[in-house]
């Protein structure tokens, strides 16, 4: 434990300096691609050295503690020289200010960042916390001249009409999180912006035309959170408006709450992360392209699923298929298998930890069937009785599919490379990262598949436990009946032995069944332990990277995160 995080602080150690990069600024650089800056006092930005510069990817500047905010035209303008000039990256800025007391931005603040730098994408992204509410001001024209990718902002207000805010600029997606923001229709005929599609995220009781003016861009969408009533009439009028997200809403999701939306031809994607999706409800939104479920469903009506026909894409990778209530996760693979024959595009979970058979049966379905292998130890029997019929008749067929291909044996050839460093991987796993065992799963088996797979076809679904062993040994422990009953799985050598130590046991009969294995685990040793060194390390740095990255993304939210929509 000790030692861990003495490597963990030897490490981002090394890999994070200080470094001078601006005037009145405590900045930190890190592995010479991000830059961090402190700034406590306002003053002009100012580089340091003019001669030996480096360049940056990400630059994030965090302002604190100023009482009053005063940014003049082109206060930003010094970062362009910072930014490294490559057409391959993303190019963020991240500007921040804390606890101030007012915030004025002058027409043109923002003017030509990123201006002469290509980059296969640029980003800037604003956020704003002040002491209290409405002390937030841009002016006019505060963003002109301003070309980009993607401008977010976080603020509780933005002081001026959008159409003033954002005139002159060429903005692909625009967020703005948290702001009410106003909309003067008398200013349309002299408006000059150019913004692809907005995006406007709020915490509201209720969603009409009065809280979500029809702002002048090409997709508009509106992310409601807690939101209790829809008004879909007030929007009849809105050409733009392409989406709706309905987060966590206070109320169920019902043909009521839904009454409306059938007459807003550009509604082309809705988002859902609500209980219960109630009967008919969907048939509101017959004509959406794309449905978004979220990870507080619980159930959803199968009849107005199927009334979805003009649907082309499904996102349900956020929807935990375990807490699914009644028939609804056997409903949404049912649909999802007669409609992929139909050119549906379907986004499944990557991870199913608990094998889940209906969602081993999806990703069966839809990628390369890498679940299955995954699961293969346990699902079985479980699968071949469950609920829901075509999960249980698709593994009945892939059991009677599976049973003339067992007989096969294994070439030697394959043995001492994988046992070894498979027990030093069990052994040095940091049972406190939690978040980073998928990671480690995933490497080993990247790292493995090749040596089992490569030659020998897939016969040998059987060996994979092998390959992944932190999903099967958890997953047998806390569900054994499911392994003693599946005689296809268990080597003759098995089958007297305890399955409670399923792992290890498969390591003695590959020393029974190849003679000289022992002989050979001796000399993989030191380079077992070499491997897991180099392993654990890189496991440490991703952790630093990430915990850097959590410190540095997360610390301000208005509205709960949600699913990114497409
Ligand atoms: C970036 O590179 C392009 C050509 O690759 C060049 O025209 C431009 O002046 C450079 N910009 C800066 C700020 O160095
Ligand atoms: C806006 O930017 C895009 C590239 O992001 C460019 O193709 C387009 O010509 C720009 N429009 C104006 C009016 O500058
Ligand atoms: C947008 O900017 C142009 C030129 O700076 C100006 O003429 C026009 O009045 C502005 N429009 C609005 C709505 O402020
Ligand atoms: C939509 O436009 C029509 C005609 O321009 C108008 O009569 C109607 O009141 C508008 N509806 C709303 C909700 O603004
Ligand atoms: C799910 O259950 C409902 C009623 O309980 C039924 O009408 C529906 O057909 C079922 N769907 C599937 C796919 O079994
Ligand atoms: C290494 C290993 O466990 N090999 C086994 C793979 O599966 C076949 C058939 O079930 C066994 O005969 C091998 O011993």
């Amino acid at each position: 434990m000790f030692t861990i995080f003495f490597h963990l602080i030897l490490l981002s150690l090394s890999l994070t300096r200080a470094c001078d990069v601006l005037v009145g600024m405590t900045c930190t650089c890190y592995e010479a691609i991000d830059v961090r800056c402190t700034m406590n006092k306002m003053a002009p930005l100012i580089l340091k050295s003019s001669l030996f510069r480096e360049k940056f990817q990400s630059i994030d500047l965090k302002f604190v503690g100023e009482e009053m905010l005063e940014l003049d035209s082109d206060y930003f303008i010094v970062l362009n020289q910072l930014l490294s000039n490559t057409t391959q990256q993303t190019l963020s800025i991240t500007l921040r200010f804390q606890n101030f007391r007012s915030f004025h931005a002058k027409a043109g603040t923002f003017r030509h960042l990123f201006r002469g730098v290509t980059s296969s994408y640029s980003r800037l992204t604003v956020e704003l916390q002040p002491l209290k509410a409405k002390s937030i001001i841009f002016d006019g024209n505060a963003f002109e001249s301003l070309q980009i990718n993607e401008l977010s902002i976080y603020a509780d207000s933005l002081g001026s009409p959008f159409e003033l805010i954002f005139n002159n600029t060429n903005i692909t997606h625009l967020n703005i999180e948290g702001a009410a923001v106003t909309h003067d229709a008398t200013l349309l005929s002299k408006y000059r912006g150019q913004i692809r599609s907005l995006k406007i995220t709020r915490m509201i009781d209720a969603v009409n035309s009065d809280e979500f003016p029809p702002f002048p861009v090409q997709t508009y969408t509106i992310e409601a959170h807690k939101m209790r009533t829809l008004d879909a009439r007030s929007f009849a009028n809105y050409t733009q408006l392409t989406g709706l997200n309905i987060i966590q809403p206070d109320v169920s999701i019902t043909p009521k709450l839904l009454n409306g939306l059938e007459n807003l031809g550009s509604l082309r994607s809705v988002s859902f992360d609500a209980d219960r999706i109630a009967d008919g409800a969907l048939n509101h939104v017959k004509h959406v392209q794309t449905l978004i479920l979220g990870s507080y469903l619980r159930m959803v009506d199968s009849q107005s699923l199927n009334s979805l026909m003009s649907l082309q894409q499904l996102d349900v990778r956020y929807v935990q298929f375990s807490n699914l209530q009644g028939n609804t996760s056997c409903a949404l693979a049912d649909f999802i298998n007669r409609r992929r024959m139909l050119g549906l595009t379907v986004y499944l979970p990557h991870e199913n930890l608990d094998c889940d058979c209906i969602l081993v049966f999806l990703n069966n379905m839809i990628d390369d069937g890498e679940q299955i292998t995954t699961c293969q130890s346990i699902h079985n029997d479980r699968c071949l009785f469950s609920s829901c019929y075509i999960v249980s008749e698709y593994f009945t067929r892939k059991q009677k599919e599976l049973v003339p291909t067992i007989k096969m044996n294994t070439p030697a050839m394959m043995t001492p490379s994988i046992a070894p460093p498979v027990i030093d991987f069990n052994e040095q796993d940091p049972p406190f990262y939690p978040d980073s065992k998928e990671e480690e799963q995933t490497t080993i088996r990247v790292n493995m598949e090749p040596n089992i797979y490569d030659e020998v076809d897939d016969e040998f679904p059987t060996n994979t436990t092998t390959a992944t062993p932190v999903v099967t040994t958890t997953t047998i422990i806390t569900t054994p009946p499911i392994v003693t009953t599946t005689p296809l799985l268990n080597t003759p050598e098995e089958t007297d032995n305890d399955f409670a130590t399923p792992y290890m046991k498969r390591l003695e009969t590959e020393m029974k069944t190849y003679g000289s294995a022992n002989y050979l685990i001796l000399s993989w040793i030191p380079f077992a332990i070499i491997a897991s060194c180099l392993f654990l390390s890189l496991v440490i740095a991703m952790i630093s990277y990430l915990i850097y990255h959590k410190r540095h993304t997360v610390s301000f939210k208005l509205v709960p995160q949600t699913p990114p929509i497409i």
